[in-house]
């Protein structure tokens, strides 16, 4: 018999075990799909988290090997936690172009080239030459022929990986590649918000010498927000669209809570900006620092919501300071659910997840 793999996932067709990836009740020739895939893309029904990071260094070892040109794809809504160093390393000296999807969450008025520039800068610091830098949204579209002409030019005859982090968007990208360039209507590759939903590599022949795209499972980020919570709050903390940043006008002894998710308190200093940059959907509350540990004491999953109340109990939190000496602009980056930009001198402490991270850099925006 022919062996055969999910179109959807990658993984290998079994009509054995239903607890197993690439299951479907009946294998036959025309098979494409497991039946996770299936439900997935008619009912839209998450599937259940089965991938491990135990093999993906096999993974990224593999793609290596095949020296294809390599396009690492990082989230730049989350761009701090998916520029990720384990994988920067694997793939440095090696052909890259570097692609910060889901544009589309940021505010329509942001500057596609400063970001670019951003981006370029933050590739300096870590000394990490790449070919070529794009933003894009594979969800809606834009700059995907960008995209296509640096591919083209850069691919000399070979295959193209898709590389990175669980859930930044690469099966997304290949599907928008695949749409724009072909009469293709609807997604090949399964996509959906539970990191992990390619299992294995998915090879699409593409080009005219027979060359093809071919999509690879992701590192999934132990340190994001979404391991501690439920599928079910993905949602209202992913952003989906545009995101409307909220400013607050802070003065020495007040806080600011993203939801329960995590916190900023800010002393020693005048008056400054602070712009929330997270899902719509996400309650930003503002108080004074002195309530705020009651505030999580008593209202954690109620008022401040996420986590949902059957959440809360099973999570930590933990503090972390940090002194801003100048006035610049910087961003406050949290692992899994967005951003925030502060302008001013001051001290902050923030409360966050225990096992979650939190990073600094000059402001993206
Ligand atoms: N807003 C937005 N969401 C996206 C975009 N691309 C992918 N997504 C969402 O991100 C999640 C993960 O996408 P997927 O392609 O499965 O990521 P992969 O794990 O890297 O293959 C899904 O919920 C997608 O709908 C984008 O350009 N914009
Ligand atoms: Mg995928």
């Amino acid at each position: 018999m022919i062996i055969r793999y999910c179109k959807g996932c990658g993984a290998k067709l079994q009509d054995e075990n239903p607890e197993l990836a690439g299951f479907i009740p009946k294998i036959s020739d025309d098979s494409k799909y497991c039946k996770r895939c299936f439900r997935l893309n008619h009912y839209n029904e998450l599937p259940k988290i089965v991938a491990t990071n135990d093999s993906y260094e096999e993974v990224i070892d593999n793609v290596i090997k095949k020296n294809g040109l390599i396009v690492f794809v990082v989230d730049i809504f989350q761009f701090k936690s998916t520029f990720n160093k384990k994988m920067i390393d694997k793939i440095r000296n090696k052909n890259v172009i570097l692609v910060a999807n889901k544009y589309d969450c940021f505010p329509k008025s942001t500057n596609v080239a400063k970001i670019v520039d951003w981006l370029s800068h933050e590739c300096e610091k870590i000394f990490f030459k790449v070919d070529a830098i794009h933003i894009v949204s594979s969800k809606r579209g834009y700059f995907i022929e960008d995209l296509t002409n640096t591919i083209d030019l850069a691919r000399k005859g070979r295959d193209v990986y898709f590389v990175g982090c669980a859930n930044v968007g690469k099966s997304s990208l290949i599907n928008a590649l695949l749409k724009k360039n072909t009469s293709l209507k609807d997604d090949v590759i399964s996509v959906s918000r539970i990191p992990g939903t390619t299992l294995n590599e998915i090879n699409i022949p593409f080009f005219d010498d027979y060359k093809s795209f071919i999509d690879t499972p992701g590192l999934i980020n132990e340190h994001d927000i979404l391991n501690k919570l439920l599928p079910k709050t993905y949602e209202s903390i992913m952003p989906s669209n545009e995101m409307k940043p909220k400013t607050f006008q802070i003065t020495d002894g007040n806080s600011i809570c993203l939801a329960g998710l995590a916190s900023i308190s800010f002393e020693s200093c005048d008056r400054l900006s602070v712009i929330t940059y997270t899902s719509n959907t996400l309650y930003i509350h503002r108080c004074k620092t002195e309530k705020l540990e009651d505030l999580f004491k008593n209202n954690l999953g109620k008022l401040l919501n996420p986590p949902l109340l059957e959440e809360k109990d099973n999570l930590e939190y933990v503090d972390f300071e940090y002194e801003f000496k100048d006035n610049n602009k910087r961003s406050i980056w949290f692992s899994g659910f967005g951003f925030v930009d502060v302008m001013g001198k001051c001290k902050i402490k923030i409360k966050l997840i225990k096992g979650t991270e939190v990073y600094i850099t000059d402001a993206i925006i």
